[in-house]
């Protein structure tokens, strides 16, 4: 399957929506400022954003409304290019993060966005592409949370390095990063909790390991990416806006658009954090993160080819 295939299919939920609504609205009407405001609290709906759905509104405004503009497949297609006009400054390719070498990597986010899934994917993906790697379970906050990392270093043959249940974080992340750079590895990813009982405990624990990090190299973590979860919507803008006054964010993943049909927030976020977006999580498999693609994200969501 091509790169695009997947992200039509992972897609699905979302672009059958987006597109049968957008085809509702635009079949066979002339269009007025009427269809253009139920054009714009549609995209509104489809969790785009205030911010773009009115962008979105007005360029379709200022584009001659003529005769062939009332065909909803013209539209969709103009759409679709404008999405992917939006999105596009976002994308970030994932093996450019490893411009240094070791490349320490933490990964952050709420619980179950898919942060410990998503470092088994990279992982997948960094060794497809002849990077040595390890992992740091850093998430001591459960031993299953260990278990479950482990069992991705199994699977696709990755050391791991790791602690008891309970034991500080920042340790576990120092051990990695030295480990990884003792034995000159290329990427290290590191794992982390995301649940304390409340934000300044999160902060605290964010700031030791981030600092016994600098303590081995100024420039360490190189990167440090935010896991969001695109089925909760309009509450992944809300993660964002807490984790960059927690820690510096470098980059997003974005996990679960195949079982949502609310893809539309991807373009909120970028909107509104304009933060790169380094890949996408389509599927629970170890293949299923993609790096994101701007043009095939949009067309994607509209259901085009
Ligand atoms: N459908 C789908 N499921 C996903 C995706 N990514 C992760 N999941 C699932 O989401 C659930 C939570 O994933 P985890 O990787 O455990 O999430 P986490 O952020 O590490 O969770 P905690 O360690 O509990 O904070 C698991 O059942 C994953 O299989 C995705 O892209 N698509
Ligand atoms: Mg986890």
């Amino acid at each position: 399957m091509s790169l695009f295939d997947k992200f039509k299919k992972g897609l699905n939920l979302s672009s059958s929506n987006l597109s049968s609504g957008i085809k509702n609205i635009f079949s066979k009407k002339k269009i007025d400022q009427t269809i253009l405001s139920q054009f714009e609290d549609f995209l509104i709906s489809a969790d785009v954003g205030v911010e773009t759905a009115n962008e979105l509104k007005k360029e379709f405004e200022k584009l001659k409304i003529d005769k062939s503009l009332t065909d909803s497949k013209e539209v969709i297609k103009i759409l679709a290019k404008k999405i992917s006009n939006i999105l596009s400054p976002f994308e970030k390719d994932l093996l450019s993060l490893n411009s240094s070498k070791p490349t320490i990597i933490i990964v952050s986010g709420v619980n179950g966005v898919g942060k410990t899934t998503t470092i088994g994917k990279l992982g997948k993906f960094y060794k497809d592409n002849k990077k040595s790697l390890v992992f740091g379970a850093a998430d001591t906050f459960r031993a299953a949370a260990i278990e479950q990392l482990e069992l991705w270093s199994n699977k696709i043959n990755v050391n791991i390095i790791k602690s008891d249940t309970g034991s500080d974080p920042a340790s576990v992340a120092y051990k990695t990063a030295t480990y990884a750079k003792e034995k000159n590895i290329d990427v290290a990813l590191i794992d982390t909790a995301g649940r304390m009982q409340n934000k300044k405990n999160l902060m605290d624990e964010y700031k030791k390991i981030f600092n016994v990090l600098k303590k081995i190299d100024q420039n360490f973590p190189n990167e440090t990416i935010l896991v969001l979860d695109a089925t909760t919507g309009q509450n992944a803008l809300n993660q964002v806006e807490e984790f960059t006054k927690i820690h510096n964010v470098t980059g997003l993943i974005i996990t679960k658009l195949d079982s949502t049909a609310k893809g539309g927030i991807v373009l909120a976020i970028c909107k509104k954090y304009k933060l790169p977006i380094l890949a996408v999580g389509m599927g629970e498999n170890e293949t299923d993160l993609h790096p994101f693609n701007a043009e095939y994200f949009a067309k994607g969501l509209l259901q085009l080819n």
